[in-house]
């Protein structure tokens, strides 16, 4: 990491300097972030303090805070037939495949999720239909995910594909997905959970993972995953606009 690099971080806020660097001096190897960080330092300072914004860590609650019932949105129970059957089988045979821009596609069963290094969190989820839930979620984070699998330079959205048909009358374009662009994508709080609140995900709540981004809505954050696939730009996904909800309206940037 250079020494240009270590100060702009450094300015973002000695609480949070320290998790990003850990993560950056790692995230410095993948060459699409390098890309993106110095474009970034190449932007001006306006631009660059928003990007720091960015990069601020969502608040995380002592246990007492979490809600005894999280409200659950959406999809609750898929009735999708491949879900059903991976569900039948307790997800033994679900895998997550990690592919797209990447030079080595990984595709992972759910005990080598859990395998992973992991981190919890106790975070607050707005939906923008105006409640909020608190809840602790565990998971693995999606940074060193993509790094492994070989993120590609010309990777610049990271697209989340999932089992539920929300909108049926859409057809092939009725299931959900959700994207992120790659400061969200390596931001220390996001991960794919795979527990929550000290149990295996409930089905509702989007057995057996899904993604938790904490500085973004509700609707971000993609239960029921199914792919993970790493895309120049969004226009060829579904409806072009990056997200189920997106495609009907909402904002693709959603952040909190
Ligand atoms: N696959 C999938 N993910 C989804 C949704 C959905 O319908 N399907 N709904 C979104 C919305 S609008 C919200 S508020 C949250 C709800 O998550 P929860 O059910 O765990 O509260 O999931 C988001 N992710
Ligand atoms: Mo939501």
């Amino acid at each position: 990491m250079s020494a240009d690099r270590r100060r702009w971080l450094k300015g973002a806020g000695a609480s949070l300097a320290g998790l990003w660097l850990a993560a950056c001096d790692r995230l410095n190897e993948t060459p699409a972030v390098r890309a993106t960080l110095a474009r970034a330092e190449r932007l001006t300072f306006k631009v660059q303090r928003a990007t720091t914004d960015r990069m601020a860590l969502a608040r995380e609650y002592p246990p007492q805070a979490i809600s005894a019932d999280f409200r659950a949105n959406g999809s609750i129970s898929p009735g999708d037939a491949d879900y059903r059957a991976l569900l039948a089988n307790d997800f033994r045979d679900w895998r997550l495949v990690i592919d797209g821009l990447v030079s080595k596609p990984l595709s992972l069963s759910l005990a080598e999720l859990r395998a992973q290094p992991s981190r919890s969190q106790i975070t607050r989820h707005d939906c923008v239909e105006g409640w909020s839930s608190i809840g602790k979620w565990t998971g693995t984070r999606l940074g060193p995910l993509l790094d492994r699998a070989g993120l590609s330079e010309q990777a610049r959205f990271i697209v989340f594909h999932c089992y539920d048909t929300l909108d049926p009358a859409a057809g092939a374009n009725g299931r959900y997905y959700e994207s992120l662009d790659l400061i969200d994508a390596y931001h220390p709080q996001t991960i794919l959970a795979y527990a929550m609140n000290d149990a295996a995900l409930p089905v509702k709540h989007g057995a057996p993972a899904r993604l938790r981004v904490e500085r973004q809505l509700g609707y971000k954050q993609a239960k029921y995953l199914m792919r993970i696939e790493a895309v120049a730009d969004l226009a060829h996904i579904s409806g072009g606009n990056g997200g189920f909800w997106e495609d009907r309206g909402y904002e693709w940037f959603a952040g909190i």
